[in-house]
């Protein structure tokens, strides 16, 4: 009996990735003129454990965010430059920022500018002055709410990976971060061979393992910084900052060697599976966004099925 993962092994995975959502406090970016105030508030969120980034540039405020990807914004309603609805009005234009929550901080007492704040794109309303205590639960409550809901968003439940949009998502901030450090990004697109057969000959539940267990895979191979995404069925998408396609062909090659080394046990018979993938990086030619790169990745994953399977090409 050789399962390549004992299926405990899997449920802990899981069970991390759940405890991750309710002990992981988040991260929330403040947003607010008054800088003592704004450093108040981060040791305030630091002490329940919450990570903090304070806006420091207005100007850059878009990029900052997609750098730090925070879980909640709480921002200041009146700036001098900007009102808190503007900037609001601003960050919706994102698709990826779409359903960050935004919480307005203000002494705003009027209800119908609040309530016109909250048509900006606010999802809540804290009126100051409230105390540490006070603004630290209030803050903990919609960021636990707000990460839960993002692991039932994105999240595919069968690997605990995030699914297709989610990492098309990642793709995309970390194609703006190119643009900024000038540092490579990798992308690989990979998908398992013959997969019909595995389905036909053992099963869809045997399937749903060797989908499982490659996912396993993945997330322990691929580096803290790295992302990894169920692109579709048994298509699996890594986003791999800081890699050039030298070392994401190895890494892939690596975890190709890992995964035709699993052997799974089904009706009395041993098998092993193999993919195929395609890699790219933003080196390689003038790519004007993530998709283009998720396009020649998927290009080359194509070119490794029809050249024989079981391969990783450039
Ligand atoms: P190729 O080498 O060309 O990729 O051959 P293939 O048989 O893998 O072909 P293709 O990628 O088109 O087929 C994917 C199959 O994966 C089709 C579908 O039935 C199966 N599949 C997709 N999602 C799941 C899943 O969640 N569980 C299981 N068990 N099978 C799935
Ligand atoms: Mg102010
Ligand atoms: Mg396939
Ligand atoms: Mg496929």
């Amino acid at each position: 009996f050789c399962l390549p993962l004992d299926v405990p092994e899997i449920i802990t995975q899981i069970s991390e990735l759940l405890d991750y959502s309710i002990t992981n406090a988040g991260r929330v970016f403040i947003v607010d003129d008054d800088k003592l105030l704004a450093e108040h508030h981060a040791l305030v969120l630091a002490e329940i454990g919450i990570e903090t980034r304070i806006n420091a540039n207005v100007e850059h405020i878009i990029e900052e965010i997609m750098s730090f990807q925070p879980d909640l914004i709480l921002m200041d309603m009146y700036m001098p430059d900007y009102s808190g609805a503007e900037i609001a009005g601003l960050l919706r234009q994102y698709r990826s920022l779409k359903r960050l929550p935004i919480v307005f901080l203000s002494s705003e007492m009027n209800k119908a500018l609040q309530i016109r704040a909250m048509s900006h794109g606010a999802d809540d309303f804290i009126t100051k002055p409230i105390d540490d205590i006070q603004l630290a639960q209030a803050i903990k409550v919609r960021l636990a709410r707000s990460l839960q809901l993002k692991n039932l968003i994105e999240k595919d439940g069968l690997t605990s990976l995030v699914r297709h949009a989610a990492i098309k998502d990642a793709a995309e901030m970390e194609f703006l971060r190119v643009e900024r450090t000038g540092k490579p990004l990798g992308i690989v697109m990979l998908d398992i061979d013959r997969f019909k057969t595995v389905n036909d000959t053992y099963g869809h539940a045997t399937g749903d393992l060797v989908i499982a267990s490659l996912a396993t895979l993945l997330r322990k191979r691929i580096r803290k910084t790295d992302r990894a995404g169920r692109y579709g069925g048994e298509e699996f998408l890594l986003v791999l900052p800081d890699c050039n396609t030298k070392q994401a062909k190895l890494l892939t090659e690596q975890i190709l060697a890992a995964f035709s080394g699993l052997y799974f046990n089904a009706k009395d018979q041993q098998f092993n599976c193999t993919f195929s993938a395609g890699v790219v990086s933003s080196g390689d030619d003038n790519f004007a966004n993530a998709a283009q790169m998720i396009a020649a990745a998927d290009k080359a994953m194509y070119q490794a099925k029809e050249s024989g399977r079981n391969r990783v090409l450039h």
